[in-house]
């Protein structure tokens, strides 16, 4: 094999214009799209946050592998094929080559889509939640692979803290043993997710998109590989509280082992029985944490040029 350069995402014409002229782009994942949300709330929501990012003056750019193609930026066919698609895969960092070379098509985790933006220059992406050490990692080692992409791809990640179905205090250790900046933004609390806050005290904070931005380009400049997670609260007055969803978690979770669920399988297991145990009320928040997410991806898309 020879060496050739890296692959370079195919564009859609709007991201392909807004990388050749400057203008600043944030990259969203498709998971979330696939294997995250039900139709056809997913592909409102999918067309929902690309607006939002257009209103605070910035371009998304969705990421997916659609017959082994990988893009950046997809038309709103190509967003609503992916949002009714059955037997979607589920790509992270290992699954990513192997689809891509069996030309089938596929969803981007965190990981997937950290690794797309690079390859397209995008240098901020906007998400729900990122995967993490799973409860009952010291037994299954499930640990998400998003936490190492963290640490080697050079992508600032803004999620909603990480999901209490995950162990977070667990998460955090391996984010710092990785090296990977958590910087929660505007407060001390780090964010559980549906919850604006929790017991945990976040590793660092910072109260604007300036400052984020520059972080990341010091990280950088030090010669230091990887990105940084940025954890956004969910706004106060659309939140559920800790107090309501931790039983409802427990419940999900004791299903999940008592069906023998593993692996790739857990996080759409869990998200889809917490959707179910609180009639919905789970979805309306994830939405409006999407959403916010997105809004401060794109300040923080402005700042970084
Ligand atoms: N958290 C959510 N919604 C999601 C996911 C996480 O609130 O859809 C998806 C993301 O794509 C994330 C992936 O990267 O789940 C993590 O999966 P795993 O734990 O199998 O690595
Ligand atoms: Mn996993």
């Amino acid at each position: 094999m020879s060496r050739k350069q890296a692959l370079t995402p195919t564009f859609s014409p709007e991201v392909a214009d807004a990388l050749a002229t400057g203008q600043p782009v944030v990259a969203l994942e498709s998971t979330i799209i696939t294997h995250g949300m039900p139709y056809p709330q997913n592909l409102q929501t999918a067309r929902m946050v690309e607006e939002e990012i257009r209103k605070a003056g910035a371009v998304p750019a969705t990421i997916a592998v659609l017959n082994g193609v990988l893009h950046a930026g997809l038309t709103d066919e190509q967003l609503e094929d992916l949002a009714q698609a059955k037997d979607v895969a589920k790509i992270s960092r290992a699954d990513m080559p192997v689809i891509m070379a069996e030309n089938r098509t596929g969803a981007t985790t965190v990981a997937a889509t950290m690794i797309a933006a690079h390859l397209a220059g995008i240098h901020v992406f906007a998400t729900g939640g990122i995967g993490g050490v799973h409860k009952g990692a010291e037994d299954s080692f499930d640990i998400s692979a998003d936490l190492m992409e963290l640490a080697a791809t050079p992508v600032t990640v803004v999620a909603a803290g990480a999901k209490a179905i995950l162990d977070v205090p667990k998460t955090l250790e391996v984010l710092e043993t990785q090296g990977v900046p958590v910087i929660t933004y505007g407060q001390d609390s780090f964010p559980a997710f549906w919850s604006a806050t929790s017991p945990l005290v976040s590793p660092l904070r910072l109260d604007d998109a300036a400052a984020i931005a520059k972080a990341q380009k010091m990280r950088t400049k030090l010669g230091l590989p990887g990105g940084q997670l940025i954890a956004n609260p969910i706004p106060a007055e659309e939140e559920i509280s800790q107090a309501e969803m931790n039983p409802i978690i427990e419940q999900a979770t004791a299903e999940a082992d008592a069906q023998g669920i593993t692996g790739k399988a857990v996080t759409p297991f869990l998200l889809q029985r917490i959707y179910e145990l609180t009639e919905g009320r789970s979805l309306i928040a994830n939405i409006a944490l999407v959403l916010n997410n997105a809004r401060l991806g794109a300040e923080i898309a402005k700042e970084m040029r």
